[in-house]
Parts: structure tokens; sequence; C-alpha cells
């Protein structure tokens, strides 16, 4: 780990940062409040992910929760005296983590431990792909509070598993587990529990084998595509492989597959 990654890692309370290669693993770590999403904690993951950003040692990230929550939600207790400005100023600043987040260029995977309910399901969703314990529990239970998801969930969460069954989940306030929310396309992949960092690591070294440019703009093409039309999309596809066909490690890739040899990429 470099002094830098270190440094911050040593000043983390509500959160721990751990590098294994090239795969950051970031823990949400406040089991005492199931790691409820308060401002500290907002705070260290946004240094954690912008520090990651630059980070060009670290190809992948994958992000879970220590105990029983992967997260439980925003902090009631803190939010509770809010009134509209504070909860506006309060909204800004996860949506835009979750931003920073969802738009970090390398792939992030949620290892979804336990509840992820309300900001913490809007968390999972704001990475690249879930992985869940079949102990995970979904949901976004705003409505029993008097409030609406505003860390993305009425726009993530119908992008996900369609707007019917979204509504459906908003709505209601209903609590899915692991199996259903797999059927629905809210996760990947379940897994049992003691396998779920193992199953998150399994996937990310072989994302990271990959080329790292190719899985860049990969992401890239697939998020900004969801927001323009189909043709606006295509020509984006169009000009992100054009760049890929730049890269050494295209070059490589083609050469090796040729050769019939592995490719051996260098993130150039
Ligand atoms: N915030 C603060 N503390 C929480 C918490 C949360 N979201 N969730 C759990 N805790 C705390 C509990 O208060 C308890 O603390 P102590 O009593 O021990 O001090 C500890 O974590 C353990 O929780 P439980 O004792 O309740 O554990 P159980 O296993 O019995 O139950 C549970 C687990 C996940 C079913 C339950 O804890 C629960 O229902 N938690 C709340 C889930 C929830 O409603 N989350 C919030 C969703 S809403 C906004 C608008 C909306 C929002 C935010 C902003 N603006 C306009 C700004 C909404 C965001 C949400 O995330």
């Amino acid at each position: 780990m470099c002094e830098t990654c270190k440094a911050l890692a040593d000043s983390l309370e509500n959160t721990r940062l751990e590098v294994e290669g090239a795969i950051a693993i970031v823990t949400m770590d406040r089991p005492k409040a199931l790691n409820a999403l308060s401002d500290k904690t907002l705070n260290e993951l946004d240094r954690i992910f912008t520090y990651l950003a630059g980070a060009e040692e670290i190809l992948g990230i994958i992000l879970t929760g220590e105990g029983k929550g992967f997260v439980a939600g925003a902090d009631i207790s803190q939010m509770q005296p809010y009134g509209p400005s504070e909860g506006r100023a309060y909204a800004d600043r996860a949506q835009t983590l979750f931003n920073k987040i969802e738009g970090i260029e390398k792939p992030v995977i949620a290892a979804v431990n336990g509840y992820a309910l309300g900001g913490g399901c809007e968390l999972a969703m704001s990475c690249d792909i879930r992985i869940a314990s079949e102990k995970a529990v979904f949901g976004q239970p705003e409505a029993n509070l008097g409030v609406i998801p505003c860390f993305g969930g009425t726009q993530r969460l119908p992008r996900l598993v369609g707007t019917g069954i979204a509504k459906e989940l908003i709505y209601t306030g209903r609590q899915v587990k692991a199996a259903e929310a797999k059927e629905i396309g809210l996760v990947n992949q379940v897994v049992p529990a003691d396998a779920l960092l193992d199953a998150a690591k399994d996937m990310m070294n072989a994302i990271t084998g990959k080329a790292p440019i190719a899985i860049r703009y990969s992401k890239v093409a697939i998020n900004r595509g969801m927001d323009v039309d189909l043709r606006a999309g295509l020509e984006l596809e169009k000009d992100l492989a054009a760049l890929t066909f730049g890269t050494e490690d295209k070059q490589e890739g083609m050469d090796a597959f040729l050769a019939k040899r592995p490719a051996v990429f260098k993130n150039r």
C-alpha cells in the first residue's frame, strides 16, 4: 500500500480501505448502527473514492459492509431534526457522492452482506455490479418515514428493475430477500454469506485481467449511453471503440490471440 493510501486508511473511522494487488476493498464499518450513512461516513467515502479515482495502480473496487448491515439507510437520527433546506443539502451530498461512485472510470462491485435499505440500496445501485450474500435484504422504506428516496432510488431502481416493480417497492416499502432481488434483476448473483467476498474478488480478478482501458470505455459507453437516445449512444460507442484501437493493449490483445498465447495488458 502506498504512503498516501496508508495515510488515508489510517485516518478513517466509519470505513476501512484495504488494497489487495490491483483491487481496493472499501468496507462500511459502523456496525453498531448497521452502517447507516452519517455525514462522517459520507465524507469518508467521498475522500476514498476521490483518492481511488486517481490511483493508477487500482483497477477495481469492491464495496462491502461490516456486520449484518451493508448500509441500513440514511442516518435517521441525524436527519430527524432536518427541515427542507438541510434535507436538500443532505440529499445533494449523498447524490454527489453516489454519482462519483457510479462515474468512477473503474469497475465497482457491491458485495452486499446484509441490510441494503433506503440509502443502502441506492448506494449498491450506484455500483456497476451487485453480488449478494444469502443474508442480504433490499428495500426502499422511505415512505414509512414520510419521505421519498432521494439518493437516486426513484431514478436508478426503475432503470434496473423496470417501473412497475420499482413503483411497487417504493410505494409499499416491501423488503426483498436476496433470491427475489436476483429474480427481479436487482442483483447479479447470490452466494452463501461466507463466500461473498471471495465471489466478489473472483469476479473482480476476472475483470482486472482484461485490458483496463477497454473496461473503462465500456463503463463510460454504457453509463452515458443510458442517458441518451440510441443513435447518440451508438455514436459514442464508435468513438470510444476507435480510441481503443490506438492503445498498446489492443495490439497486445490481438497479437496474443493470433500467437495463441495469453495477453499481458499494461493499461496503455
Ligand atoms: N439510521 C440510524 N440508525 C439506524 C438505522 C438508520 N437508518 N438503521 C438501524 N439503526 C440503528 C438502530 O437504531 C439500532 O441502534 P441502537 O438502538 O442499538 O442504538 C442499531 O442500528 C441496530 O438496529 P436494530 O436494533 O433496529 O436491528 P434489527 O436487526 O432489529 O433491525 C432493521 C434491522 C434494518 C430492520 C432496522 O434497523 C431498520 O428498520 N432500520 C431502519 C431502516 C430504514 O428505514 N432506513 C432508512 C431508509 S430511508 C432525504 C430523504 C429521504 C432519505 C434521506 C434523505 N432527504 C430529503 C435529505 C431517506 C433515506 C433512507 O435511507
